[in-house]
C-alpha cells in the first residue's frame, strides 16, 4: 500500500474454516471498526503477518498496516489519529523491547486520555517443538521478562494476556469498551506466539459487537447541582474559568464561548492541550490565569489537570471554586490538591449545556446589564492583549538570531482556519500559542504529558485523518531529536503524508537551563554559565529532512521568513513533507565538555 492511504470497510465474509487466533484477532478488530494497525513488528508477530497476507489473498478486509520504524512514531501517530477522529486506535509492538520503546508515548496518551489498544507479542514459551509457534531462535529465550506489562502499567487502565483463540473476539470487545470508557485511555493486550498460532473453529467464538460492550461515557449532573452553580455564577462579581482539554470534545468549544459571553466569564487556559475557546472571543484572557486567580470570587476548573502553579500563584481564600471534569478525582495522580468546593465529574459539553440552560432560566434584566458591562471590560482587555501580541512580532530579529514571535506570526498568516497546529516548542510555546491564534475546534494540540517527542507522530496521525488540511508541528531542537526524525520522515514518505516540521533551534535545552536557574539562581551553574544543556552546534536539520525525501529549508535571514514559509507550503502541496530550520539566538547554556 506504499504511497496510498489505506481504506477499510466491513468484512466481506466471515471465515468459514478453522483459523488461527491471529486471523480471528484481525476479524475482531475489523468488527470493531479498526481501520489501521500502527505497527512495529518482530519475530513474535509471524502468525499475524501470515494471517494478514492470507486474508488479503482471499479478498477479506483486514486493518491496513502502517509500518513505523520506531514505536514512538507508531504510538503518537495512532494517538493523533484517535484524537482527530475520536476513535480508539490499535498499535502493535514487539514483546518487552517494543513495549519499552512505546512506554514514553503511552505516558503522553494516558495524560491526554486518548483511547488506544497497544498489542504486544510475547516471546514463545515452549522450546522443543511441542506447540506450533514455539521458540526457534535466540531472542525467544531472552525476551521474556517476569512482568512485561509492568513496563507500561502506570500508563494503561487495563491489561490482559490472550490465553486461547476461542476468546479472541471477547477479549477485543472488552479492550474496545474499556479504552473508550471515560476517562478514556490506553489499554494493553499481550499475545503469546503459541496462542496466536493456535486454531479453533468459528463456532465457539462469541461475537461481542461494540453495541453490546459499548463504552461507559460520562454524562451531565443533577438539575439541583446545576441550579446552585448557576445561582453562584449569576451572583459572581469576577468569575473565572480555567481549562486545558475541554476542547477535545469539539462541541464543548462553542458551548464554552456561549456560556462565557452570556455570563461575562473570563476564560484562561493553562498548559493548553486543546483549543477550548476561539481566540477571538472577547472572554478569552490568555494562557496565564495567575493574576485572575488572585481576584476572582467564583472560579471554575473545567477539564484541567494543572490550572496554575501554586508556588507562584496566590489564590483568593474567599473564592468559591467549582470543578467540572471528566476525571475529577484525577485517578492517576498521586497528589492533587487544587481547591474545589463543589466537584462534578462529567462530560464538559453536557455540563456546559446544562449550565447554560440553568443560567438562562434564572437570568434577570439586572444580571444581563452587569454582564454587558463586564463583557465590555473583557473586550477591552482582549484588544489590549491582541495589540501587545502583535507588537511582539514586529521585530524580525537579526541574521541567525530570528525572533520566534515574528516567525510564528508569519506561519499563522499562511495557515487556513482548519489547518492543524501541534505545539512542542517548549520555552517558545508562547510564540506558538499567541502568534498562531486558532478558532476552529481541533486545530491546536499541546503536550499533555511530559514526554518529549510527541508532536511529529501526532502530526502524521492528524494528516492521515485529514488529508486535505495542512498539518504543522512546531518543535524545539531538543524535542525534534526526541521525535525520532528518521522514523517520521520514513512514514511520511511511505504513506504519502506530507507534514510541515518547524524546528525552533536555540542550540539545546533552554528549559533545562531555566529549571536550574529557578532552583539555584546564584548557584555554581549560574556563576560558571555551565548548564550542561547545549547540544551539538551546527546541526543541519534541513539537510536531514532532504536525506529523508522531504523539502528542507534553513531560515537564517529574518527578511526571508515569509518566502521560506511559502516554499515549504509549496512543497506540501506537491505532496512532499517540509522542514523549516529556524535559527534562534542560542539559549546561552555552555557545554560542560567545552
Ligand atoms: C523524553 C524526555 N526526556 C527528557 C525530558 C526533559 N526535558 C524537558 S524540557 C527539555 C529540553 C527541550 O529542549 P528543546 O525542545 O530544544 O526546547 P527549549 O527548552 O530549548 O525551548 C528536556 C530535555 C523530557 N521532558 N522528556
Ligand atoms: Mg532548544
Amino acid at each position: 500500500m506504499s504511497g496510498k492511504r489505506p481504506r477499510a470497510g466491513p468484512p466481506v465474509a466471515t471465515l468459514p474454516l478453522r483459523q488461527s487466533a491471529a486471523a480471528w484477532l484481525l476479524d475482531a478488530l475489523v468488527e470493531h471498526g479498526v481501520e489501521y494497525l500502527f505497527c512495529n513488528l518482530g519475530t513474535d508477530h509471524a502468525p499475524l503477518i501470515e494471517a494478514l497476507a492470507d486474508a488479503r489473498s482471499r479478498g477479506r478486509v483486514v486493518p491496513q498496516v502502517v509500518l513505523c520504524p520506531h514505536e514512538n512514531t507508531a504510538v503518537h501517530m495512532a494517538g493523533g489519529y484517535a484524537a482527530a477522529t475520536g476513535r480508539g486506535q490499535v498499535v502493535l509492538v514487539h514483546v518487552d523491547a517494543g513495549t519499552a520503546n512505546a512506554a514514553m508515548g503511552l505516558h503522553n496518551l494516558a495524560r491526554a486520555r486518548i483511547p488506544l489498544l497497544v498489542m504486544a507479542g510475547r516471546a514463545p514459551f515452549s522450546s522443543r517443538g511441542e506447540l506450533p509457534g514455539g521458540r526457534d531462535t535466540y531472542v525467544h529465550f531472552v525476551q521474556e521478562p517476569f512482568d512485561q506489562a509492568g513496563l507500561v502499567r502506570p500508563y494503561v487502565k487495563w491489561e490482559l494476556t490472550l490465553q486461547a483463540p476461542e476468546v479472541t473476539r471477547e477479549v477485543v470487545g472488552r479492550a474496545h469498551g474499556v479504552m473508550h470508557s471515560d476517562p478514556m485511555g490506553p489499554v494493553y493486550l499481550m499475545l503469546p506466539r503459541e496462542v496466536l498460532a493456535a486454531t479453533c473453529e468459528p463456532a465457539p467464538l462469541w461475537s461481542l459487537p461494540s453495541t453490546r460492550v459499548g463504552a461507559v461515557k460520562a454524562g451531565g449532573t443533577g438539575a439541583r447541582v446545576m441550579h446552585t452553580l448557576a445561582e453562584r455564577l449569576i451572583a459572581a462579581r469576577d468569575p473565572l474559568l480555567v481549562t486545558a482539554y475541554a476542547g477535545r470534545n469539539p462541541a464543548a468549544v462553542g458551548l464554552l464561548d456561549r456560556l462565557a459571553r452570556m455570563t461575562g466569564l473570563r476564560v484562561c487556559e493553562f498548559n493548553t492541550v486543546h483549543m477550548n475557546i476561539p481566540r477571538d472571543s472577547p472572554c478569552f484572557a490568555g494562557y496565564q490565569p495567575a493574576p485572575f486567580v488572585e481576584t476572582t470570587d467564583l472560579g471554575i476548573l473545567l477539564d484541567v489537570d494543572v490550572p496554575w502553579i501554586p508556588r507562584t500563584t496566590r489564590d483568593n481564600p474567599n473564592a468559591y471554586w467549582v470543578q467540572m471534569d471528566v476525571d475529577a478525582i484525577k485517578r492517576d495522580m498521586p497528589m492533587w490538591s487544587f481547591p474545589a468546593d463543589l466537584r462534578i465529574e462529567g462530560d464538559a459539553a453536557q455540563l456546559l449545556q446544562q449550565l447554560i440552560d440553568a443560567v438562562e432560566a434564572l437570568a434577570t434584566p439586572a444580571f444581563r446589564d452587569s454582564v454587558a458591562q463586564r463583557l465590555a471590560r473583557l473586550a477591552g482587555e482582549h484588544a489590549q492583549r491582541t495589540a501587545a501580541v502583535a507588537r511582539l512580532a514586529l521585530d524580525p530579529g537579526t541574521p541567525g538570531q530570528l525572533n520566534p514571535h515574528h516567525v510564528c506570526a508569519a506561519l499563522g498568516r499562511a495557515l487556513g482556519p482548519h489547518d492543524i497546529v501541534l505545539n512542542e516548542a517548549i520555552r517558545n510555546t508562547a510564540a506558538v500559542f499567541e502568534q498562531i491564534p486558532r478558532s476552529e475546534p481541533g486545530t491546536l494540540i499541546g503536550l499533555p504529558g511530559g514526554g518529549l517527542g510527541f508532536s511529529g507522530g501526532m502530526a502524521l496521525g492528524h494528516k492521515l485523518a485529514y488529508p486535505a488540511r495542512q498539518v504543522v508541528h512546531v518543535v524545539g531542537d531538543g524535542s525534534f531529536h526526541f521525535c525520532n526524525p528518521s522514523s517520521l520522515l520514513a512514514v511520511a514518505r511511505q504513506y504519502a503524508l506530507p507534514i510541515l516540521t518547524v524546528v525552533l533551534d536555540n542550540s539545546g535545552w533552554a528549559a533545562v537551563k531555566d529549571a536550574t536557574l529557578r532552583m539555584y539562581p546564584d548557584g555554581a551553574a549560574q556563576q560558571a554559565g555551565d548548564f550542561a544543556s547545549q547540544l551539538a552546534p551546527g546541526m543541519d536539520f534541513a539537510a536531514l529532512a532532504e536525506a529523508g525525501g522531504a523539502f528542507g529549508e534553513r531560515l537564517v535571514d529574518p527578511l526571508d521568513t515569509e518566502a521560506a514559509i511559502a516554499r515549504c507550503f509549496k512543497a506540501l502541496r506537491s505532496g512532499r513533507s517540509a522542514l523549516l530550520h529556524v535559527h534562534l539566538a542560542p539559549h546561552q547554556g555552555t557545554s560542560s565538555w567545552k
